[in-house]
Protein backbone atom coordinates (compact mmCIF):
# COMPACT_ATOMS: atom_id res chain seq x y z
CA UNK A 1 0.00 0.00 0.00
CA UNK A 2 1.27 3.28 -0.68
CA UNK A 3 1.93 6.63 1.43
CA UNK A 4 -1.62 8.06 -0.12
CA UNK A 5 -3.64 4.71 0.37
CA UNK A 6 -2.88 4.67 3.63
CA UNK A 7 -5.22 5.13 6.41
CA UNK A 8 -5.13 7.94 9.18
CA UNK A 9 -3.93 6.11 12.44
CA UNK A 10 -6.28 6.03 15.35
CA UNK A 11 -5.78 4.87 18.86
CA UNK A 12 -7.77 4.43 22.30
CA UNK A 13 -7.59 2.87 25.50
CA UNK A 14 -10.21 1.98 28.64
CA UNK A 15 -7.97 1.37 31.85
CA UNK A 16 -9.65 -2.02 33.39
CA UNK A 17 -11.06 -0.61 36.50
CA UNK A 18 -14.28 -0.71 37.80
CA UNK A 19 -17.09 -1.91 35.56
CA UNK A 20 -17.46 -0.32 31.94
CA UNK A 21 -20.34 1.26 31.94
CA UNK A 22 -22.91 3.89 29.50
CA UNK A 23 -20.71 7.06 29.96
CA UNK A 24 -17.61 4.66 28.32
CA UNK A 25 -20.31 3.47 25.67
CA UNK A 26 -21.22 6.90 24.53
CA UNK A 27 -18.44 8.69 25.48
CA UNK A 28 -15.84 6.19 23.97
CA UNK A 29 -16.01 2.92 22.60
CA UNK A 30 -19.44 3.67 20.28
CA UNK A 31 -17.03 6.27 18.21
CA UNK A 32 -14.66 3.33 18.45
CA UNK A 33 -16.78 1.41 16.49
CA UNK A 34 -18.14 3.89 14.43
CA UNK A 35 -14.46 4.92 13.17
CA UNK A 36 -13.27 1.63 12.62
CA UNK A 37 -13.32 0.94 9.04
CA UNK A 38 -11.97 4.60 7.76
CA UNK A 39 -9.09 4.68 10.37
CA UNK A 40 -6.40 2.09 11.02
CA UNK A 41 -7.11 1.37 14.44
CA UNK A 42 -5.41 0.09 17.55
CA UNK A 43 -7.68 -0.21 20.57
CA UNK A 44 -6.10 -0.41 24.14
CA UNK A 45 -6.76 -2.63 27.59
CA UNK A 46 -4.57 -0.39 29.44
CA UNK A 47 -3.81 -2.15 32.29
CA UNK A 48 -0.42 -0.43 33.40
CA UNK A 49 -2.67 2.84 34.01
CA UNK A 50 -5.02 0.56 36.30
CA UNK A 51 -2.17 -0.26 38.70
CA UNK A 52 -1.60 3.37 39.60
CA UNK A 53 -4.46 2.93 42.06
CA UNK A 54 -4.44 -0.46 44.38
CA UNK A 55 -6.15 -3.60 42.01
CA UNK A 56 -6.88 -7.08 43.26
CA UNK A 57 -4.53 -9.12 40.96
CA UNK A 58 -7.18 -11.62 40.44
CA UNK A 59 -9.96 -9.36 39.64
CA UNK A 60 -7.48 -6.90 37.59
CA UNK A 61 -6.50 -10.32 35.32
CA UNK A 62 -10.51 -11.02 34.87
CA UNK A 63 -10.78 -7.88 34.10
CA UNK A 64 -8.83 -7.38 31.47
CA UNK A 65 -10.56 -10.41 29.37
CA UNK A 66 -14.12 -8.93 30.29
CA UNK A 67 -13.10 -5.62 28.34
CA UNK A 68 -11.34 -7.59 26.09
CA UNK A 69 -15.19 -9.00 25.44
CA UNK A 70 -16.89 -5.73 25.99
CA UNK A 71 -14.58 -4.08 22.84
CA UNK A 72 -15.70 -7.06 20.96
CA UNK A 73 -19.60 -7.22 21.80
CA UNK A 74 -19.56 -2.99 21.22
CA UNK A 75 -18.20 -3.88 17.54
CA UNK A 76 -14.53 -4.30 17.27
CA UNK A 77 -13.40 -6.25 14.99
CA UNK A 78 -10.14 -7.99 15.90
CA UNK A 79 -9.30 -8.33 12.15
CA UNK A 80 -9.65 -5.22 11.14
CA UNK A 81 -8.14 -3.22 13.98
CA UNK A 82 -5.36 -4.10 16.56
CA UNK A 83 -6.97 -5.25 20.10
CA UNK A 84 -4.22 -5.52 22.70
CA UNK A 85 -2.97 -5.63 26.60
CA UNK A 86 -0.94 -3.00 26.90
CA UNK A 87 1.60 -4.68 29.54
CA UNK A 88 1.95 -7.23 26.38
CA UNK A 89 3.95 -4.60 24.48
CA UNK A 90 6.83 -3.41 26.69
CA UNK A 91 7.75 -0.49 24.17
CA UNK A 92 5.00 1.60 26.29
CA UNK A 93 6.76 1.76 29.61
CA UNK A 94 9.82 2.51 27.70
CA UNK A 95 8.92 5.33 25.78
CA UNK A 96 7.30 6.56 28.89
CA UNK A 97 10.13 6.88 30.40
CA UNK A 98 11.68 8.88 27.39
CA UNK A 99 8.96 10.71 27.48
CA UNK A 100 9.02 11.41 31.18
CA UNK A 101 12.74 12.43 30.82
CA UNK A 102 11.29 15.33 28.56
CA UNK A 103 8.20 16.45 30.90
CA UNK A 104 7.81 18.75 33.72
CA UNK A 105 6.65 18.38 36.90
CA UNK A 106 4.66 21.76 36.43
CA UNK A 107 2.83 20.49 33.63
CA UNK A 108 1.87 17.27 35.69
CA UNK A 109 0.71 19.28 38.56
CA UNK A 110 -1.67 20.93 36.62
CA UNK A 111 -3.57 17.61 35.76
CA UNK A 112 -7.03 18.08 37.00
CA UNK A 113 -7.80 14.04 36.54
CA UNK A 114 -4.35 13.65 38.79
CA UNK A 115 -5.81 15.97 41.50
CA UNK A 116 -9.48 14.83 41.83
CA UNK A 117 -7.71 10.97 41.88
CA UNK A 118 -5.23 11.45 44.62
CA UNK A 119 -7.73 13.11 46.91
CA UNK A 120 -9.20 9.67 47.47
CA UNK A 121 -6.25 7.99 47.71
CA UNK A 122 -5.07 8.70 51.70
CA UNK A 123 -1.56 9.81 52.29
CA UNK A 124 -0.03 7.09 50.28
CA UNK A 125 -0.18 8.35 46.72
CA UNK A 126 0.98 6.25 43.76
CA UNK A 127 4.16 8.04 42.18
CA UNK A 128 2.62 6.33 38.82
CA UNK A 129 -0.83 8.01 39.47
CA UNK A 130 1.35 11.66 39.00
CA UNK A 131 3.04 9.69 35.64
CA UNK A 132 -0.13 8.33 34.46
CA UNK A 133 -0.45 11.14 31.48
CA UNK A 134 3.17 10.61 30.31
CA UNK A 135 2.17 6.53 29.92
CA UNK A 136 -0.88 8.10 27.69
CA UNK A 137 1.25 10.44 25.94
CA UNK A 138 3.48 6.84 25.07
CA UNK A 139 0.47 5.06 24.09
CA UNK A 140 -0.21 7.75 21.69
CA UNK A 141 2.75 8.38 19.94
CA UNK A 142 4.24 5.09 19.58
CA UNK A 143 1.67 4.58 16.86
CA UNK A 144 2.13 7.87 14.51
CA UNK A 145 -1.58 8.01 15.99
CA UNK A 146 -3.35 10.83 13.85
CA UNK A 147 -6.94 10.93 16.08
CA UNK A 148 -7.87 10.02 19.79
CA UNK A 149 -11.15 9.27 20.39
CA UNK A 150 -11.84 10.04 24.01
CA UNK A 151 -14.78 11.31 26.07
CA UNK A 152 -14.29 15.31 27.56
CA UNK A 153 -12.33 14.49 30.80
CA UNK A 154 -9.44 13.38 28.66
CA UNK A 155 -9.31 16.89 26.91
CA UNK A 156 -6.04 17.69 29.28
CA UNK A 157 -4.21 14.72 28.46
CA UNK A 158 -4.43 15.06 24.90
CA UNK A 159 -3.21 18.46 25.20
CA UNK A 160 -0.12 17.26 27.08
CA UNK A 161 0.81 14.71 24.69
CA UNK A 162 0.39 17.57 21.76
CA UNK A 163 2.59 19.37 23.97
CA UNK A 164 5.47 16.63 24.69
CA UNK A 165 5.19 15.55 20.65
CA UNK A 166 6.23 19.10 19.34
CA UNK A 167 8.59 20.20 22.44
CA UNK A 168 10.53 16.40 21.52
CA UNK A 169 9.87 17.03 18.08
CA UNK A 170 11.76 20.98 18.18
CA UNK A 171 14.45 18.75 20.11
CA UNK A 172 15.27 16.05 17.59
CA UNK A 173 13.42 16.96 14.63
CA UNK A 174 10.18 15.04 13.44
CA UNK A 175 9.95 11.94 15.12
CA UNK A 176 6.35 12.08 16.40
CA UNK A 177 2.86 12.69 15.31
CA UNK A 178 1.08 15.55 16.97
CA UNK A 179 -2.47 13.72 17.54
CA UNK A 180 -6.03 15.23 16.74
CA UNK A 181 -8.52 14.35 19.99
CA UNK A 182 -11.84 13.53 18.74
CA UNK A 183 -15.26 13.94 21.17
CA UNK A 184 -18.57 12.64 20.48
CA UNK A 185 -21.23 15.50 19.43
CA UNK A 186 -23.76 13.91 22.23
CA UNK A 187 -22.57 12.07 25.44
CA UNK A 188 -18.67 13.27 25.64
CA UNK A 189 -19.77 13.93 29.76
CA UNK A 190 -22.53 11.87 30.52
CA UNK A 191 -22.94 12.75 34.80
CA UNK A 192 -23.32 10.39 37.73
CA UNK A 193 -26.98 9.51 38.28
CA UNK A 194 -26.36 10.43 41.99
CA UNK A 195 -24.52 13.84 41.54
CA UNK A 196 -25.16 15.62 38.43
CA UNK A 197 -22.56 18.19 38.94
CA UNK A 198 -19.90 15.37 38.67
CA UNK A 199 -18.83 12.84 36.01
CA UNK A 200 -20.09 9.37 35.55
CA UNK A 201 -17.01 6.79 37.08
CA UNK A 202 -16.99 3.36 36.17
CA UNK A 203 -15.02 3.45 39.31
CA UNK A 204 -17.09 4.81 41.46
CA UNK A 205 -17.97 3.19 44.86
CA UNK A 206 -21.63 3.62 44.42
CA UNK A 207 -22.80 1.38 41.97
CA UNK A 208 -25.87 3.32 41.94
CA UNK A 209 -24.13 5.99 39.96
CA UNK A 210 -24.06 4.44 36.75
CA UNK A 211 -25.21 2.28 34.93
CA UNK A 212 -22.84 -1.07 33.97
CA UNK A 213 -22.89 -2.24 30.57
CA UNK A 214 -23.95 -5.95 32.15
CA UNK A 215 -26.14 -4.68 34.26
CA UNK A 216 -29.66 -6.38 33.96
CA UNK A 217 -32.57 -4.91 32.97
CA UNK A 218 -34.57 -4.86 36.16
CA UNK A 219 -31.11 -3.18 37.55
CA UNK A 220 -30.74 -0.86 35.03
CA UNK A 221 -34.85 0.44 35.42
CA UNK A 222 -34.18 0.74 39.08
CA UNK A 223 -31.10 3.16 38.81
CA UNK A 224 -32.57 5.07 36.30
CA UNK A 225 -36.04 5.50 38.37
CA UNK A 226 -33.89 6.39 41.45
CA UNK A 227 -31.26 9.00 39.79
CA UNK A 228 -31.46 11.97 41.43
CA UNK A 229 -33.75 14.75 39.79
CA UNK A 230 -33.86 18.31 39.68
CA UNK A 231 -36.22 20.74 41.73
CA UNK A 232 -38.14 21.62 38.41
CA UNK A 233 -40.83 19.63 37.17
CA UNK A 234 -39.93 20.44 33.29
CA UNK A 235 -38.07 18.36 30.78
CA UNK A 236 -35.93 20.78 29.78
CA UNK A 237 -32.39 21.10 28.67
CA UNK A 238 -30.69 23.86 31.06
CA UNK A 239 -27.24 22.05 32.31
CA UNK A 240 -27.02 24.79 34.64
CA UNK A 241 -30.54 24.79 36.72
CA UNK A 242 -31.26 21.17 35.65
CA UNK A 243 -28.33 19.08 35.49
CA UNK A 244 -30.09 16.01 36.29
CA UNK A 245 -32.83 15.88 33.80
CA UNK A 246 -30.00 17.61 31.40
CA UNK A 247 -28.07 14.54 32.11
CA UNK A 248 -31.14 12.12 31.33
CA UNK A 249 -31.90 14.07 28.12
CA UNK A 250 -28.55 13.70 26.45
CA UNK A 251 -28.45 9.93 27.56
CA UNK A 252 -31.55 9.26 25.84
CA UNK A 253 -30.34 11.42 22.97
CA UNK A 254 -27.02 9.40 22.29
CA UNK A 255 -28.42 6.01 22.40
CA UNK A 256 -31.58 6.56 20.77
CA UNK A 257 -30.58 9.58 18.16
CA UNK A 258 -33.59 11.65 18.73
CA UNK A 259 -32.58 15.14 18.95
CA UNK A 260 -33.08 17.05 22.55
CA UNK A 261 -35.59 19.26 21.16
CA UNK A 262 -37.64 16.88 20.26
CA UNK A 263 -37.50 14.99 23.13
CA UNK A 264 -38.41 18.17 25.27
CA UNK A 265 -41.26 18.88 22.85
CA UNK A 266 -42.60 15.19 23.04
CA UNK A 267 -42.52 15.36 27.00
CA UNK A 268 -43.99 19.53 27.51
CA UNK A 269 -46.44 18.53 30.32
CA UNK A 270 -45.70 15.32 31.39
CA UNK A 271 -43.88 14.78 34.30
CA UNK A 272 -40.43 13.24 35.37
CA UNK A 273 -41.40 9.67 36.28
CA UNK A 274 -43.11 8.93 32.21
CA UNK A 275 -39.97 10.16 30.92
CA UNK A 276 -37.73 7.97 33.24
CA UNK A 277 -39.61 5.25 32.41
CA UNK A 278 -38.94 5.83 28.79
CA UNK A 279 -34.91 7.06 29.25
CA UNK A 280 -34.75 3.53 30.49
CA UNK A 281 -36.06 1.45 27.85
CA UNK A 282 -33.77 3.76 25.65
CA UNK A 283 -30.71 2.33 27.94
CA UNK A 284 -32.17 -1.62 28.64
CA UNK A 285 -32.59 -1.79 24.49
CA UNK A 286 -29.11 -0.40 23.81
CA UNK A 287 -27.06 -2.58 25.69
CA UNK A 288 -29.35 -6.33 25.43
CA UNK A 289 -27.19 -6.65 22.28
CA UNK A 290 -23.81 -5.79 23.64
CA UNK A 291 -24.89 -8.38 26.59
CA UNK A 292 -26.06 -10.65 24.41
CA UNK A 293 -22.65 -10.87 22.03
CA UNK A 294 -20.97 -10.60 25.55
CA UNK A 295 -21.89 -13.40 26.58
CA UNK A 296 -21.42 -15.39 23.40
CA UNK A 297 -17.54 -14.51 23.48
CA UNK A 298 -16.85 -15.07 27.18
CA UNK A 299 -16.94 -18.46 27.33
CA UNK A 300 -14.35 -18.75 24.73
CA UNK A 301 -10.78 -17.98 26.09
CA UNK A 302 -8.86 -20.06 24.37
CA UNK A 303 -10.49 -17.21 20.90
CA UNK A 304 -10.12 -14.28 23.46
CA UNK A 305 -6.16 -15.28 23.86
CA UNK A 306 -5.54 -16.00 20.19
CA UNK A 307 -6.56 -12.47 19.84
CA UNK A 308 -4.60 -10.59 21.86
CA UNK A 309 -1.37 -12.85 20.99
CA UNK A 310 -2.24 -11.42 17.33
CA UNK A 311 -2.92 -8.24 18.43
CA UNK A 312 0.25 -8.01 20.82
CA UNK A 313 2.55 -9.16 17.77
CA UNK A 314 0.89 -6.59 15.04
CA UNK A 315 1.40 -4.02 17.47
CA UNK A 316 4.83 -5.19 18.97
CA UNK A 317 6.06 -4.78 15.62
CA UNK A 318 4.86 -0.97 14.61
CA UNK A 319 5.94 0.33 18.12
CA UNK A 320 9.37 -0.88 17.57
CA UNK A 321 9.77 0.66 14.59
CA UNK A 322 9.16 4.20 16.54
CA UNK A 323 11.08 3.45 19.60
CA UNK A 324 14.18 2.63 17.81
CA UNK A 325 13.84 5.65 15.94
CA UNK A 326 13.13 7.73 19.03
CA UNK A 327 16.66 6.04 21.43
CA UNK A 328 18.74 6.98 17.86
CA UNK A 329 17.49 10.46 18.39
CA UNK A 330 18.29 10.58 21.48
CA UNK A 331 21.91 9.67 20.87
CA UNK A 332 21.57 5.60 22.58
CA UNK A 333 23.98 3.72 20.95
CA UNK A 334 22.18 1.13 19.10
CA UNK A 335 22.90 -2.56 20.67
CA UNK A 336 24.68 -4.51 18.07
P1 LIG B 1 -12.30 5.23 36.33
O1 LIG B 1 -13.50 5.66 37.11
O2 LIG B 1 -11.99 3.76 36.46
O3 LIG B 1 -11.12 6.11 36.46
P2 LIG B 1 -13.61 6.22 33.95
O4 LIG B 1 -15.03 5.85 34.07
O5 LIG B 1 -13.25 7.65 34.08
O6 LIG B 1 -12.69 5.29 34.83
P3 LIG B 1 -11.75 5.74 31.89
O7 LIG B 1 -11.08 4.41 31.79
O8 LIG B 1 -10.98 6.83 32.55
O9 LIG B 1 -13.16 5.67 32.56
O10 LIG B 1 -12.22 6.22 30.49
C1 LIG B 1 -12.47 5.41 29.39
C2 LIG B 1 -13.05 6.26 28.28
O11 LIG B 1 -14.41 6.60 28.59
C3 LIG B 1 -12.33 7.59 28.09
O12 LIG B 1 -12.27 7.89 26.71
C4 LIG B 1 -13.17 8.57 28.82
O13 LIG B 1 -13.04 9.86 28.32
C5 LIG B 1 -14.56 8.01 28.56
N1 LIG B 1 -15.46 8.39 29.66
C6 LIG B 1 -15.30 8.09 30.97
N2 LIG B 1 -16.30 8.60 31.70
C7 LIG B 1 -17.11 9.23 30.82
C8 LIG B 1 -18.33 9.97 30.97
N3 LIG B 1 -18.88 10.13 32.17
N4 LIG B 1 -18.90 10.50 29.88
C9 LIG B 1 -18.34 10.34 28.66
N5 LIG B 1 -17.20 9.66 28.45
C10 LIG B 1 -16.59 9.11 29.50
N1 LIG C 1 -6.42 7.93 30.37
C1 LIG C 1 -7.46 7.35 29.55
C2 LIG C 1 -7.17 5.94 29.19
C3 LIG C 1 -6.07 5.87 28.21
C4 LIG C 1 -6.10 6.30 26.85
C5 LIG C 1 -4.81 6.03 26.33
C6 LIG C 1 -7.08 6.88 26.06
C7 LIG C 1 -4.81 5.40 28.44
N2 LIG C 1 -4.05 5.47 27.31
C8 LIG C 1 -4.49 6.35 25.01
C9 LIG C 1 -6.75 7.20 24.75
C10 LIG C 1 -5.47 6.93 24.23
C11 LIG C 1 -8.74 7.43 30.34
O1 LIG C 1 -9.74 7.39 29.76
N3 LIG C 1 -8.73 7.52 31.60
Amino acid sequence: MSDSERKPVLLSGIQPSGNLMIGNLIGALRSWAELQDRYDCLFVVVDLHAITVPQEPAELRRRCLDFLCLYLACGIDPVKSTVFVQSHVPAHSELAWLLGCHTYMGELSRMTQFKDKSKKQGENIRSGLFFYPVLMAADILLYGADLVPVGDDQRQHLEITRDIAQRFNQLYGDVFTVPEAYFPKVGARIMSLTDPTSKMSKSDENPRSYVALLDAPDVIRGKIRRAVTDSGTEVRFAPESQPAISNLLQIHAALSGESIPSLESRFTGKGYADFKEEVAEVVVRAVAPIQERYRQLRTDKAGLEAILGDGAARAERRARRILDKVKRKVGFIPRT
